[in-house]
């Protein structure tokens, strides 16, 4: 069983590096830039041609695999059976258009729902965030310990400040004392690397009300690698085809959130 997962990693990662190259040299020729749901919603033409490199790869090498990426693939994909492939082929699309920085490409490899291969490609600064589930978590070669437990009163939280100003997803008044009593916020605006820095300890936690299975399934299989907690922001699990609030982050943190701050609200 080692095997049939290092075989399908060794892939993964090469493919990963390969379209990492790509979205690079895309850096000397002309962007395309889209909008989506709305305005700010951006996607590029990298977007997705690295989308259908990662789909044809996959599709090429393990024909009966499934994959669901955000440009389009797997819409037809309504249960986690068998070995499928969460794929989102730039994660901070509006980085990537903005700074040419601060953007990831993210894979997690789930067989039956239950996460076995995670990983994060931080294009720019080269830095490949993995994990082959059970065999621990890395950053290039450095692995990743296990997390360590962080107070609210010590900790650093991840989120956009969206969500403690006026929003139809929660109230305002949920999250904001918590923003007032951690340590610091931080936002970085790519979803995969905000979870890849949880599980490398740079934050204790990070909470968004919606985002899509592309954008935690890499990092939800680094984060439990390293004993850390990815739920819904009530504490439920998230099922890996749905659209749902995430709250990722070091356990003790993660309770202490939960119990002191959104349970006592809700
Ligand atoms: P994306 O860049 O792949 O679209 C930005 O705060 C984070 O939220 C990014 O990880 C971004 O992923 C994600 N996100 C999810 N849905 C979004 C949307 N409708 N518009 C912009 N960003 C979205
Ligand atoms: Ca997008
Ligand atoms: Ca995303
Ligand atoms: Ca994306």
């Amino acid at each position: 069983m080692e095997d049939f997962w290092e075989n399908i990693y060794t892939y993964a990662t090469s493919w990963v590096k390969e379209a990492g190259e790509m979205i690079k040299d895309s850096f000397s020729k002309e962007l395309l830039i889209e909008t989506k749901s709305n305005p700010n919603d951006l996607v590029t033409n990298m977007d997705k041609d690295v989308e259908t490199f990662l789909y044809e790869k996959i599709q090429e090498t393990f024909p009966t695999h499934r994959i669901v990426g955000e440009e389009g693939h797997g819409t037809d994909v309504t249960s986690a059976e068998g070995v499928l492939w969460v794929i989102d082929p730039i994660d901070g699309t509006m980085n990537f258009v903005h700074q040419q920085r601060n953007f990831a490409i993210s894979i997690g490899i789930f067989e039956n729902g239950v996460g076995k291969i995670g990983l994060i490609y931080d294009v720019m600064h080269d830095e490949l965030y993995h994990t082959i589930r059970g065999n621990g978590a890395y950053m290039n070669d450095i692995k990743l310990p296990m997390l360590t437990e962080s107070p609210v009163k010590e900790a650093i939280l991840s989120l956009n400040a969206t969500w403690v100003t006026d929003n139809h997803r929660i109230d305002p008044a949920v999250l904001s004392p918590l923003v007032k009593d951690v340590r610091g916020t931080r936002s970085y605006g790519s979803a995969a690397l905000e979870l890849a820095y949880i599980a490398a300890g740079r934050l204790d936690g990070y909470i968004t009300m919606r985002l899509a299975p592309w954008d935690f399934a890499g990092g939800l299989v680094l984060i439990e690698e390293v004993g850390g907690v990815v739920t819904n922001v009530y504490g439920e699990e998230l099922n890996i085809l749905e659209k749902n609030s995430v709250f990722a982050g070091e356990k003790a943190f993660h309770k202490e959130v939960l119990q002191t701050y959104i349970n006592k609200k809700r």
